[in-house]
């Protein structure tokens, strides 16, 4: 039996609501037996459309009662759409419902968790409250009372500013809370429950103070002070980069453990899963705090863009995603270390949104349609959405940017608006003519630059000639590409005048530089200016070169990436065809000079220079993936660079230890993550003073970042026998196990081995006491880590997807969002050989053909199935 077909919503369909709601009054009543919600909503009938009947959006809602202008009203009602008819120009609709947060297992809408209730809402879960007008351009002022017990929930919370509480009957008591600002139903937020709270302040540009409150469950106020100093630093970086203020009197965030996602911006109350928010040097590891800071920013920075400017509808998601993560980038390459906080970016592109943009799953950052929303929270819009407003800044400048976002909030604060509305503001502000780029917006798929570079000894002239190609596209029209590109002498200098902003718009085009003395070295996508593919016939020694000259760190880093790349993909062809690989000598001198210059190009760059491509990002290079020999490759280059260069590694391992007190500054942050890769890749040498120092380490360290990395490094050691392994494993878990957050960093570093048995120790973990599927973190942490195991997801027998489709049907009842996410792990399946196929297949029919099952797994496994 198959579920009924889901509607499939686009948005070329979209037309403006038939009515509006000015003011909603919302009560709450949180009791044994249910939640009473007292919904009181000021509407009236959009004049500009014919009249028709209201239809509310509604889920999983028990209706009590509905009144118009206070008089009792006839309506219909299916398990998601109550229909009134005959209704005057403007009235008060009043509905009662009840609805049952505890047993709310999707955490969509009201739900339980631990210590208290919580809502999200974005992007359709307010309907799970409340009959509503669901949708992003119904924007209304709320008013909210909450009533509860007075000892099990303490803390009530809602947006806005708190009005007026007080006790009542029964040990109960309630508080009222009045949000100014108008705001989409998706920005909604309560929560009720027992929680202890830091509290600060901000004194804005113009002298306002916001009242700044982070809450948390008990116990953890000492892991709450990183994302509070984040938090203000968001709020004097936006003053100064864009020249935003708050405009709230009260900014609260709430963390709780169980969320489907990062965070929500939810007007003047965020809501966080505690990931994003708990910090502490002993429990977190520098990338933790790094993230803090950018989440922190990230729903900061959406009071601007995404409340006080929304989105007219669901389509136009990246017109906040990709702006808003464009501009925690930015905070946080200011913040941290620009250099490598834009190699990070394009690696997690390259990991995460390229794979999707070939997959099956593929989108415009602006979808056309849609099955289940939830479903486009996506690599797509957020990543490539963020890459896209890059492109603008880099197009007309940082000046004309800033122009543009000042026109942007002039034109439309405190609208609903598209994509179109956005860029169009872009182009009132900088005069630049956006119609070509628009294609950005509307085609999936990520383009190809192919370049060829001609030197002409006579003429003393080079020609780049680029050619542009995305065969993902609905055609073979040309986007618009900002291509920057610098030369290169042999010798590795820059060539005066050469440093260009090009502008690719033909299929074809060349790009003449003049006055060249000699054949020179180009430098193309300098600072990724493109989410593109770019192809260029380099000869390893022009790479080598680029790799000790170029003075764009970011193509810096590409050009040993493209050198490695281009040896681990040799090598794999080499193991598949029975052949032992070889490795050069000039990719270990590369290496080992890097090594030497750390101090002077920084360890984090260093680090980040001798991290090989990820597996995910080199199967996407490949036309049949053949994941065995792939890993082999990888990790043989991985051995061959340990024995070459075991002194320096353990010179630098000894060299770099951080003396200072713990700080996750990016100076110590750098160090401690080159000492870290040092101690890997000798730990591919697996002998036993390596086993013994790692196994120091991980007992010895007095910061997370250190213990884990040592820890991640023996789970990875793949002989059958390895007790310091065990011991690590086992001492970990005895040492954190009641603190969620750490036993989530245990289960991935045993998700993501490369261990033969890594599947088997899977199976086992999810009966483990640790491990609870009702909880998405420890779901993300076991079950879609490994799905990104390659190696492991990917085993020829089929057993990994097996253990994937059964881990989908557990969920997809209970939480369809966090199954779908898991279904997800399937997106490349035909990328691999016809026995592995075949072993796909069965099990995404498997689970297609379940009875019953969720529209955002149906979703994704249709088209996954094609
Ligand atoms: N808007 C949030 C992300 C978010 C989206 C959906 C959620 O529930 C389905 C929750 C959070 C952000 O970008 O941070
Ligand atoms: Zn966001």
């Amino acid at each position: 039996m198959k579920t009924d077909t889901p509607q499939t919503i686009y948005l070329k369909d979209y037309t403006p609501p038939a009515y509006f709601i000015d003011t909603v009054d919302l009560d709450f009543s949180i009791e044994s037996a249910g939640t009473v919600v007292t919904a009181t909503l000021a509407m009236r009938r959009n004049p500009a459309l014919a009249a028709q009947p209201l239809m509310l959006d509604g889920e999983e809602l028990e209706t009590l009662d509905l009144t118009v202008d206070g008089k009792k009203t006839a309506f219909s009602a299916t398990p998601t759409r109550l229909t009134v008819d005959g209704l005057p120009d403007a009235f008060t609709l009043r509905t009662v419902v009840r609805i049952q947060p505890d047993g709310n297992t999707r955490l969509s809408g009201m739900y339980r968790s631990k210590d208290g209730y919580f809502t999200q809402c974005e992007a359709q879960g307010f309907r799970r409250i409340t009959w509503f007008l669901d949708r992003p351009d119904v924007m209304a002022t709320y008013t909210v009372t909450l009533h509860a017990d007075q000892a099990t929930y303490p803390v009530l919370l809602a947006n806005g500013n708190p009005v007026a509480s007080g006790e009542e009957a029964d040990g109960r008591h309630w508080a009222k809370w009045a949000d100014p600002f108008r705001k989409p139903a998706y920005l909604f937020a309560l929560v009720a429950g027992k929680l202890d709270v830091l509290r600060d302040s901000f004194r804005t540009a113009s002298g306002r103070d916001v009242q700044l409150a982070i809450y948390v469950e008990p116990g953890k106020l000492d892991q709450c002070p990183h994302a509070m100093a984040a938090l203000q630093k968001s709020m004097k970086w936006d003053e100064e980069r864009f020249g935003l203020e708050c405009d709230l009197d009260h900014y609260m965030i709430v963390a709780v453990g169980d969320f489907n996602m990062g965070a929500m911006e939810n007007k003047g109350l965020n809501i966080f899963n505690t990931k994003y928010v708990l910090a502490r040097p002993d429990v977190a590891t520098d990338v933790d705090f790094e993230n803090i800071d950018r989440v922190v920013a990230h729903e900061y920075f959406h009071n601007w863009t995404g409340n006080r400017v929304t989105c007219r509808d669901w389509f136009q998601l990246s017109l906040k995603e990709g702006l808003t993560v464009f501009r925690d980038q930015e905070f946080g390459a200011d913040l941290h270390n620009r250099q490598t906080a834009r190699i990070r970016e394009v690696r997690g592109l390259r990991a995460a949104q390229f794979p999707e943009d070939a997959g099956p799953m593929a989108h415009p950052i602006r979808p056309e349609s849609f099955v289940e929303i939830n479903n486009f929270y996506t690599a797509t819009v957020y990543e490539k959405g963020a890459e896209v407003i890059r492109m603008i800044q880099t197009l007309i400048g940082r000046d004309g940017f800033s122009a543009g976002m000042d026109e942007y909030f002039r034109r439309h604060d405190g609208q609903a608006v598209t994509c179109e509305d956005f860029v169009a503001a872009m182009a009132a502000a900088s005069g630049f003519d956006f119609t070509q780029f628009m294609r950005w917006y509307k085609q999936p798929g990520t383009p190809r630059v192919t370049v060829d570079g001609f030197f002409d000894a006579e003429t003393k002239t080079y020609t780049l000639t680029c050619t542009q190609a995305n065969p993902r596209a609905s055609d073979d029209a040309p986007y618009l590409i900002p291509l920057r590109v610098a030369l290169f002498a042999e010798d590795g200098s820059l060539l005066p005048g050469s440093e260009r902003l090009l502008q690719l718009t033909a299929t074809t085009q060349s790009f003449v530089f003049e006055g060249i003395a000699g054949e020179p070295v180009p430098s193309l996508l300098r600072d990724f200016s493109a989410p593109v593919y770019l192809d260029f016939d380099y000869t390893p020694e022009q790479l080598t070169v680029l790799l000790a000259h170029e003075s764009d760190p970011f193509n810096a880093w590409e050009a040993g990436q493209r050198l490695a790349t281009q040896l681990i993909l040799d090598a794999a062809a080499a193991i598949a065809a029975g052949r032992t690989p070889t490795w050069p000598a000039s990719f270990v001198d590369a290496a080992r000079k890097l090594l030497q210059t750390q101090a002077q190009r920084g360890a984090a760059f260093v680090a980040e220079a001798l991290t090989l491509p990820g597996e995910t990002t080199l199967a996407e290079l490949m036309s049949v993936v053949d994941p065995d020999a792939l890993h082999a490759a990888r990790n043989g280059l991985r051995r061959h660079l340990a024995e070459q260069l075991e002194g320096e590694f353990s010179g630098l391992y000894a060299g770099l230890t951080v003396q200072e007190a713990y700080a996750p500054s990016s100076e110590q942050a750098g160090r401690r993550a080159l000492r870290n890769l040092c101690l890997s890749y000798l730990l591919e040498l697996d002998t036993l003073a390596v086993r013994q120092l790692a196994l120091q380490q991980f007992r010895t360290a007095d910061n997370m970042t250190d213990q884990f990395a040592a820890l991640a490094a023996l789970a990875n050691v793949n002989a059958a026998a390895c007790p310091q392994r065990e011991q690590a494993l086992a001492d970990f878990y005895a040492q954190w196990k009641d603190e969620a957050l750490v036993v989530d960093k245990w289960l991935q570093a045993q998700s993501t081995s490369r261990r033969p048995d890594t599947l088997a120790t899977v199976k086992a973990l999810t009966s483990h006491p640790a491990f609870d599927l009702g909880n998405p973190n420890k779901i993300y942490a076991l079950i879609r880590a490994f799905g990104a195991n390659l190696v492991r997801f990917n085993a020829a027998d089929g057993s990994g997807y097996a253990f994937m489709a059964e881990q989908i049907l557990a969920l997809h009842d209970r939480n369809p969002q966090v199954a779908s996410r898991l279904a997800r792990s399937f997106d490349r399946w035909t990328k691999f050989d016809a026995g592995r196929q075949a072993h796909a297949r069965a099990a995404l029919e498997r689970i297609r053909d379940h009875a019953g099952l969720s529209r955002d797994v149906l979703e994704v496994v249709t088209r996954a199935l094609g």
